[in-house]
C-alpha cells in the first residue's frame, strides 16, 4: 500500500464522502450489485418527474430507507472522520457527504454539508417549508397549509444545496479526501478535478477503483472502516512531530 502523504498544522482538508463509508454500517450503496438501484428505477423513484407522476411509489422507497436509517448506527469509518475534524485546528476541516443518511451527524461531525439533502427532513411543495422529522409519515404526507410534502433531498436534475461554498471550498483546500464513492454522479464526481486542477494533493479510499481514479495522486483500496482509522492515526502522528 502506498505510504500516506503528509500533513500539517496549515493543511486545509476537504473530505467528500458517498454510500461506501455508510456500507460497513449495513446501509445499501447504490450501485453495487445488491444496491438500490438494482431494486428500485431510479427515473421513477429519484427524479421530480417520477414524483410528480407518483408520489406514493417515491414516498414508500424513502419511508423505506428512512425507517432503515433509525436502526443503523456510524462505523468506524464515520467515527474517523470524527477524530479527524477533532486534531485538526479549528477552520482546516469540511465534511461533505453524498449521503442523506445521518450517520456523520450521529458519529459526532459538526461542520459538515449534505450536498444531496438528508433524510430525515421533508419540504412542502407548496410553501416550501423545511422541517426534521424522522417519524413514519402517510404514503402522501400534508403540510398545514394542505401541500404535499416532498423529501428534502436533491434528486437527478435538480441541483446540488450550497454549490457556490462548496466549490470555493474545494478550490481552497490543500487536501482533498474522497471515500466511498463510484465517482459517477456528477457535480460530486467533479471536485476532486476541481481540487487537483486548484494544486490540492488528492486522497481517495474506496473498495472498488473509481470512475476518477486518474485524479486521485493516493490511492488506497479497501473498507473505509478499515482504512480511514489507520490514515487518521497517522495524520495525528504528522501533526504531533
Ligand atoms: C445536477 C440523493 C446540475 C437522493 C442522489 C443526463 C441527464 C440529466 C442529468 C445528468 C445527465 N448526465 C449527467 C447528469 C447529471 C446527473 C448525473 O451525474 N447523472 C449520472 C448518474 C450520469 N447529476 C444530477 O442530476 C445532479 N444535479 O447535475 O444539477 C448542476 C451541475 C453542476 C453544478 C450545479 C448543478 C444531482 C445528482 C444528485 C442525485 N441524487 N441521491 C437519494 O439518495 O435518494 S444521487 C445518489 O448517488 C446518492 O446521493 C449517492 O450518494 C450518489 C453517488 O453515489 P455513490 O455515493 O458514489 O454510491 P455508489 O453506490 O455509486 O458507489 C458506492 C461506492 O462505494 C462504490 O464505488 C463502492 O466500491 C464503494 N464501497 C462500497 N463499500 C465500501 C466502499 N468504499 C469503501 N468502503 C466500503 N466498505
Ligand atoms: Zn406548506
Amino acid at each position: 500500500m502506498d505510504v500516506f502523504p503528509d500533513i500539517a498544522q496549515e493543511t486545509r482538508m476537504v473530505v467528500l464522502t458517498g454510500a461506501g463509508i455508510s456500507a460497513e454500517s449495513g446501509v445499501p450503496t447504490f450501485r453495487d450489485k445488491d444496491g438500490v438501484w438494482g431494486k428500485y428505477d431510479v427515473m421513477s423513484v429519484a427524479t421530480p418527474e417520477g414524483f410528480a407522476r407518483d408520489p406514493g411509489q417515491v414516498w414508500r422507497f424513502y419511508n423505506e430507507r428512512r425507517k432503515q436509517a433509525q436502526s443503523v448506527k456510524p462505523n468506524a469509518g464515520h467515527y474517523a472522520l470524527v477524530r479527524l475534524e477533532e486534531f485538526l485546528p479549528e477552520g482546516r476541516f469540511t465534511l461533505i457527504t453524498q449521503n442523506v443518511d445521518h450517520l456523520h451527524r450521529k458519529a459526532g461531525s459538526r461542520n459538515m454539508h449534505h450536498m444531496h439533502g438528508e433524510l430525515a427532513k421533508v419540504r412542502c411543495t407548496r410553501c416550501e417549508k423545511v422541517r426534521e422529522t424522522l417519524e413514519d409519515l402517510p404514503e402522501l404526507p400534508r403540510c398545514e397549509c394542505g401541500g404535499l410534502l416532498r423529501p428534502h433531498v436533491v434528486w437527478f436534475g435538480e441541483v446540488p444545496f450550497d454549490m457556490d461554498r462548496l466549490f470555493s471550498l474545494v478550490e481552497a483546500c490543500d487536501l482533498f479526501l474522497v471515500v466511498g464513492t463510484s465517482g459517477v454522479v456528477h457535480p460530486a464526481a467533479g471536485f476532486v478535478i476541481h481540487a487537483k486542477r486548484s494544486g490540492a494533493t488528492t486522497v481517495g479510499v474506496n473498495l472498488e477503483v473509481p470512475e476518477n481514479r486518474g485524479f486521485i495522486d493516493h490511492f488506497y483500496q479497501g473498507k473505509s472502516g478499515e482504512i480511514l482509522p489507520r490514515l487518521v492515526e497517522y495524520w495525528a502522528r504528522c501533526l504531533i512531530a
